[in-house]
């Protein structure tokens, strides 16, 4: 008897960790961890109006979020010709601003930003469009190897 109440306990707090992990319901709240390169989104149903992004970067450099309106990754305009962004990094210029729902800016190593956006239902694509120069002055676009998520808002 004593051993089956250990175990209820155990289950008991797993289910607890899970429910953390995907806020959802009234809190509407979306956990984003941020690293090299990728973008992993822990979250529940997200629905239309005030939704609170915390934006943890696990990573070793410096990243950033950037959330616009679209249907896909596929469907964001690309950088054709190196100029302020390396070629293949989001072309954010060419991006309507009522697309635009808003970012976190740069997010330090180890820290997280929590910050409110107004997303009314629809389909969004959240990246990090940071350049890393590397040597020979070549840049390392984040949203072209990988740091991209869609989020799905009802
Ligand atoms: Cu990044």
């Amino acid at each position: 008897m004593r051993r089956v109440l250990a175990l209820g306990v155990v289950v008991g707090l797993a289910a607890l960790g899970l429910s953390a992990c995907s806020s959802g319901g009234k809190s509407n709240g979306v956990q984003v961890t941020l690293q090299e390169y990728s973008i992993g989104v822990h979250t529940g149903p997200v629905h239309s109006g005030q939704v609170t992004l915390h934006v943890t970067n696990a990573g070793a450099m410096t990243h950033e979020l950037v959330i616009i309106r679209a249907a896909s990754a596929s469907a964001l305009p690309r950088v054709e010709e190196a100029g302020e962004r390396s070629v293949g990094a989001v072309n954010e210029e060419a991006i309507p601003d009522t697309d635009k729902m808003g970012e976190t800016g740069d997010v330090a190593v180890g820290s997280s930003v929590t910050k409110t956006f107004t997303l009314p239902a629809g389909s969004y694509v959240m990246f990090c469009n940071i350049d890393t120069k590397i040597a020979g002055g070549t840049a390392f676009n984040h949203f072209k190897h990988g740091m991209v998520a869609t989020l799905t808002v009802i």
